[in-house]
């Protein structure tokens, strides 16, 4: 009878997961003709291996019962890797601890299945309590690197606060995405670090990162916006002086914090940056994800950048763990130009938007500018609608 269940139930599992996994993605009509949505989410919960979850064994699992639950799949560095699109995922469990694990697709956009094991990362002086959100940086020196948030219980915390923590920036580098080396946690002036990205090249024979300073774990405090520091080496990564490239400003989309999404993609006009920003409302705080450029010989200067949100929950997207979030941490440039931008939507699922450098570009250079108060966004509003008067016939 037990070996009747198991049977059944085993076999009914593994024929709707492998249904799952092979599901066919779809891309939804742009109306912004900027980026496409796709119609699914490219990572979920129920992408996880069914031999993470489930113990094989009839004798030891007679009920065929799952052991160990999977509560999301979400925030993902990304990387193309032998002709494969790989996404490095913040993988949580039911325990609520989340860890990284790399999926592959043959295009990007579906069929992403998970290597066999995650990534398991050497512990450090003191073990890491919880690690999320990695950013992968191919970088000139031959190693690919992840940079991700490393997470521990305040030390200084007053007895009986269970919850308060500090974040700081680990560091891992690999050149086959198997095997990977820890290196010591970054050092900065500030406290706490999340959303630290290092950068693909040398900067004057240094080590570049964009960091996010901050005073507290959840509040950027005094500190906050995002960052660009030097250090001499990656071995024992120290930058001395960090400062503002894109700071946090009242009344924008990143008013409360922001920080910056993967390394940015080199074009002609300059680096195109992703990044999320964050600001307050009556329901919580709102996460949505915005872009500008920098210059391409100092890339901690911002050149342009386009005035609100590039990218905002929608529909589904906007409810889950932590509602109302879009965050990224992945995007792919493919050699004809494709950009595959991975995000993540409210702490639970991973998601994947397709555009192109140029329309990207496009995108950051003739957007308007913030002009940071309303009569300012009907100026510009008047300014595109002055611009159409020869035109408005057509849209008749
Ligand atoms: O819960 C929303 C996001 O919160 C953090 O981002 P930030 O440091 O900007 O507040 C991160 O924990 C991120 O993973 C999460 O998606």
């Amino acid at each position: 009878m037990a070996m009747d269940l198991f049977k059944e139930r085993k076999t009914k599992i593994k024929k709707e997961h492998e249904a799952f996994l092979s599901q066919k993605n779809e891309k939804l009509f742009s109306i912004n003709g900027i980026f496409n949505r796709y119609k699914n989410p490219v990572l979920t919960r129920d992408h996880v291996p069914l031999h993470w979850r489930f113990d094989l064994n009839p004798e030891t699992n007679p009920n065929f019962m799952e052991r160990i639950g999977f509560n999301a799949t979400f925030n993902a560095g990304a990387i193309k890797w032998k002709n494969k699109y790989l996404v490095a995922a913040r993988v949580e469990g039911n325990d609520r601890k989340s860890f990284f694990a790399i999926a592959e697709s043959p295009n990007g956009v579906d069929n992403f299945r998970f290597w066999d094991r995650p990534i398991s990362l050497t512990r450090l002086d003191e073990p890491d309590t919880n690690v999320y959100d990695i950013r992968l940086t191919s970088h000139d020196d031959g190693f690919i690197y992840g940079v991700f948030c490393s997470e521990k219980k305040d030390p200084d915390a007053p007895a009986g606060d269970t919850s308060s923590a500090v974040a700081a920036a680990g560091i891992i580098r690999t050149k086959d995405l198997v095997n990977w080396e820890r290196l010591p946690n970054l050092v900065t002036p500030s406290p706490q670090q999340r959303n630290v990205v290092l950068f693909q090249h040398l900067v004057d024979g240094k080590y570049a990162f964009y960091t996010r300073p901050q005073d507290g774990f959840i509040e950027t405090g005094k500190a906050g916006g995002i960052a660009f520091g030097l250090s001499h080496s990656i071995k024992n990564a120290k930058i001395d002086k960090e400062f503002i490239v894109d700071n946090k400003v009242y009344h924008t989309v990143y008013e409360v914090k922001n920080g910056l999404g993967p390394a940015p993609i080199r074009t002609e006009k300059g680096w195109l940056q992703l990044a999320h920003g964050v600001r307050n409302t009556a329901a919580g705080l709102r996460y949505t994800l915005y872009m500008f450029m920098t210059d391409l010989a100092e890339p901690w200067k911002v050149t342009c950048k386009p005035a609100g949100h590039f990218l905002s929950p929608l529909q589904a997207e906007r409810v889950g763990d932590v509602s109302n979030v879009v965050f990224t941490n992945g995007w792919i440039q493919d050699d004809d130009g494709t950009v595959f931008i991975y995000y993540g939507s409210s702490d639970t699922r991973l998601h994947v938007a397709t555009s192109t450098v140029d329309l990207l570009t496009e995108y950051c250079l003739n957007t308007p500018q913030d002009g940071f108060d309303s009569g300012s966004s009907v100026k510009s509003i008047n300014e595109l609608i002055d611009k159409n008067k020869p035109f408005m016939d057509t849209l008749v």
